[in-house]
């Protein structure tokens, strides 16, 4: 299929077509559906405590080594799955670790290579609208729950199980290379969330991963179909996916945003620091190179670049560890291609200052009018108190032949990895247990 079509808005609303000839539906006010008819509409102002919701709404699961993670959701027709209260018991901690109060996704902004088409599938296309049922076969050793979709109703979507993850860690505990020792080892399993929502031709599927050793992960993964209105790349836009040199699928980028807020040990304020590491090459009398790290706290709002050596972490003010050690959460991004071509795609992270309703990256709603729209405007200086975190991740989408026909699934995310959320790795066997600090020098 071969079609041209000239501008944005005709593209635009050929695309919302197919998506309202997909699921059948009508689309009409916007509204948002929540735990037991709560329709939390907004992040709530109440810091994370062990989930509290009613059972529909509610995740819990123990995985590996013990860990329990428990957490609330609800749906709203914009960011689809809004996870709630998110807490992490590992084995040994006599209460659940408060972690998030909220997270979800905050915008997908998808531009065309031509300047032609430019497309919101949060705010503009309302992805959360057209979420798709699930099969048993599609969420295996799981169980599917039933969201109350506005103005559709109930649909099975949202997939509820575990997977296998491979080495949760080995040791070998012999100083010889014999393997003889004593093997510590254990397969990891991670409790895994998702749900399918189609934005026309397209499909994402939205999955977080939660493992028994405290790392969050959320992942995008593209799949469905390429746009059949986007069959005209120009030169150096496109890429032949028909024979020859024939229908040129246009590139485009899909820029996804993710909104975090944090509720480390059940208080929503929090400090964000920002790490950097300089290496030194050896000087000319030889020698190794040198490695210096530093923090830089970020006291202010932050719109932050990814660096190779930079890293940030959000700290708790409420707890700490049985070392002493403040709890944390570092921010992992996942490989990213930054697009740079709105003031809001041009940043890898921003830290802000928590406003009720700044809740999307970008064509924010819910905020009175006249008040700014994207995230970029909301970082400008204020003192972080209760920092949201906000994470984009780019993909430039060169097609290919091979994303036809369905396209294979491309993925983009990031993780929250622990840092001092426990004193050890929660997954250590008793044996070892003897050796926080000290690990034997083998002598
Ligand atoms: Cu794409």
């Amino acid at each position: 299929m071969h079609v041209s079509h000239g501008n944005r808005l005709s593209r635009a609303r050929a695309r919302v077509g197919a998506a309202l000839a997909v699921t059948a539906l009508l689309c009409a006010g916007i509204a948002a559906a929540g735990p037991a008819g709560a329709a939390p509409k907004a992040a709530p102002k109440a810091p994370a405590a062990p989930a509290d919701c009613s059972a529909a709404y509610k995740i819990e699961q123990t995985v590996d080594g013990g860990t329990t993670w428990r957490m609330c959701w609800h749906y709203n027709t914009y960011s689809g799955l809004i996870l709630d209260k998110v807490s992490y018991q590992p084995k040994g901690e006599a209460k659940p670790i408060p972690v998030l109060t909220t997270a979800r996704l905050a915008q997908i902004h998808v531009p065309y290579d031509d300047g032609q088409a430019e497309f919101d599938d949060i705010t503009g296309v309302e992805i959360g609208r057209y979420l798709q049922q699930l099969k048993t076969s599609e969420c295996p050793g799981g169980t599917i729950k039933t969201v109350k979709v506005p103005d559709r109703g109930n649909v099975p979507g949202l997939c509820v199980t575990t997977r296998a993850r491979g080495h949760a860690y080995r040791l070998n505990n012999d100083e010889s290379t014999s393997g003889n020792g004593k093997v510590y080892t254990a397969q990891g399993k991670d409790l895994l969330v998702y749900t399918v929502n189609k934005a026309s031709w397209y499909e994402y599927i939205t999955e977080w991963r939660f493992s028994s050793d405290g790392t969050i992960t959320s992942n995008v993964g593209a799949t469905g179909s390429l746009s059949p209105y986007d069959f005209d790349g120009g030169d150096n836009r496109g890429w032949p996916i028909g024979k020859g040199d024939q229908a040129k699928a246009e590139s485009h980028s899909h820029n996804v945003f993710w909104r975090l807020n944090f509720g480390l040990d059940g208080s929503p304020k929090a400090k964000v620091e920002q790490y950097d590491s300089k290496v030194t090459p050896p000087g000319t009398g030889g020698g190794s190179p040198t490695t210096k790290t530093t923090r830089t706290p970020v006291t202010k709002e932050l719109m932050g670049d990814r660096k190779d050596m930079r890293w940030w972490r959000v700290v708790s003010t409420a707890g700490k560890n049985k070392d002493g050690h403040p709890r944390s959460y570092e921010i992992v991004p996942g490989a990213s291609q930054k697009h740079a071509g709105r003031p809001y795609t041009k940043h890898d992270v921003y830290f802000t200052q928590y406003k009720k309703c700044e809740q999307y990256a970008s064509h924010n709603i819910g905020c009175p009018d006249g008040y700014p729209k994207s995230v970029d405007q909301w970082s400008n200086g204020e003192t972080l108190k209760h920092p949201i975190s906000w994470v984009n991740i780019g993909y430039h989408h060169i097609a290919r032949d091979e994303d036809q026909q369905p396209m294979p699934v491309h993925w983009q995310g990031f993780s929250l990895a622990p840092r001092d959320v426990t004193a050890m790795s929660p997954l250590t066997p008793g044996d070892l247990a003897g050796q926080n600090g000290r690990p034997p020098n083998g002598s």
